[in-house]
């Protein structure tokens, strides 16, 4: 909505029956029901959300992060309805949304992936011969998941076909789809990825990496850019490999890829985010750029205005997610109404809230409140903001992470940007 604002677009949100009073209807300057509280029937329904656009005389429509977001299917029947879809090319959605599809475009272009199954298994003993090849333990993951869904670590021979057997049938029942690839298990990875973004007349730039190791459950926690400590020239080569492999796609618009890296500073492709993502104010902080404008920018057909050498990443920034759930009793979600909000603002203090004193977080949809964004001219001074903003933050009515970000902020590993993707579940953090 601001981002349309500084372009001088008008907006209309969509909401459920739940969001009558949700902080993006406040925003908008025009709003249509699109159904009841349930997701399915209202913000997963494309043809509600198309059906809205028509009555609303929408020119473009912007997906968001979750939802339709990476939905190429929906994504198509936008441009089918003559709408603007604010983001990648369906047909970019629809390759990297296929994971093994994703790895073996990567590895053509040249970006690094783990040792693996370059198509997916048929059976057991496929997989079997391509866990002897690449050598335990490893991992089987669902080419239609993503995400962490649907992937089963195997540490040897004899615990493959029950675990090929499970992922198959979970990726079944969850997308419909039950192909299975294998790869080589990581231990204790960073989670580094890099933005990149590009336009339709095939420019492609990145706005360097953002550190993502410190989540739960695939639910990211607290994310900065830069990563501390990357050596320089791994960044250099994975950069560099990020925007060949999106440029190699046709990528256009906001785009992540997902990298892990190794001990030894090796770095392997993922999987790629055809959309705007959550953590995307981390980067907007340390290059000083603004990324929904340039989504509208980009999707209304203007070519890229940035050159790679004028986007610099400067000084650091940090995000901590700010969920009503209940760190001391494993994550519980704790829906309820917020009586009392009390948000920090100041220097180098920047607030991105969904919900407003009087809100009430439901169980209908993810309980992401707000994230708390600072920075600072290095690591250390974001760290001192953050922690000062946590310390200031008030909210009653509903059990928050904020106690356990404290804690995280508060940790010598973290500070010293020793984090890997596995610290949260391990109990590192733990009171
Ligand atoms: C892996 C891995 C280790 N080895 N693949 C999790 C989400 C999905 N994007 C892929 N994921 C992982 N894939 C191999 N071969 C470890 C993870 C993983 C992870 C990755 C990124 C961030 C957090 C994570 C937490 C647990 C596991």
């Amino acid at each position: 909505m601001r981002a349309c604002r500084a372009v001088g677009a008008r907006t209309v949100a969509v909401h459920s029956e739940a969001d009558a009073f949700g902080a993006h209807v406040a925003d908008a300057d025009e709003a249509v029901l699109i159904g009841p509280a349930p997701s399915r029937e209202s913000y997963l329904d494309g043809g509600k959300i198309l059906a809205a656009a028509r009555h609303s005389d929408a020119d473009a429509i912007h997906p968001g992060y979750g939802f339709l977001s990476e939905n190429w299917r929906f994504a198509e029947a936008c441009a089918d309805a003559g709408l603007t879809f604010i983001g990648p090319p369906a047909e970019a959605i629809r390759r990297m949304g296929d994971k093994s599809e994703a790895r073996r475009l990567m590895a053509a272009a040249g970006v690094p992936v783990l040792p693996g199954s370059p198509e997916p298994v048929v059976d057991v003993a496929e997989a079997a011969s391509l866990a002897e090849r690449v050598g335990f333990p490893v991992l089987l993951k669902a080419t239609a998941g993503g995400g962490g869904i649907g992937m089963a670590k195997v540490a040897e021979p004899a615990q493959l076909a029950a675990a090929f057997a499970a992922v198959q049938r979970r990726a079944e029942a969850a997308f419909g789809n039950g192909a299975v690839y294998v790869e080589r298990y990581l231990a204790e990875p960073r989670h580094i990825e890099v933005q990149v973004f590009g336009d339709a007349r095939g420019a492609m730039v990145h706005l360097h990496e953002r550190e993502c190791s410190i989540q739960r459950r695939h639910q990211k926690l607290v994310e900065e850019s830069p990563a501390p400590g990357l050596d320089p020239a791994i960044k250099t080569r994975l950069t560099a490999a990020a925007v060949k492999g999106a440029a190699a796609i046709g990528y256009a618009n906001a785009g992540t890829l997902e990298f892990l890296l190794d001990a030894t500073g090796a770095f392997y492709f993922l999987e790629m985010n055809t959309r705007l993502q959550v953590e995307h104010p981390v980067t907007e902080e340390v290059t000083g750029l603004d990324l929904v404008v340039a989504q509208l920018r980009v999707a209304a057909g203007e070519t890229l205005a940035w050159t790679q050498e004028a986007i610099l990443q400067r000084g650091a920034a940090i995000e901590c997610r700010v969920y009503a759930e209940d760190p001391a009793k494993n994550f519980l979600p704790s829906p309820g109404t917020i009586s009392r909000l009390e948000l920090p603002a100041g220097e180098g203090i920047r607030v991105e809230s969904g919900v407003v004193e009087g809100s009430t977080v439901t169980v209908h949809y993810d309980p992401l409140m707000l994230k708390l964004v600072t920075r600072g001219a290095s690591r250390a001074e974001a760290i001192a903001r953050m922690s000062d903003a946590l310390d200031r933050c008030v909210i009653q009515g509903v059990k928050t992470t904020i106690p356990f970000l404290r804690r995280v902020l508060a940790h010598a590993d973290y500070r010293r940007g020793q984090v890997h993707t596995q610290m949260v579940e391990q109990g590192v953090f733990n009171a």
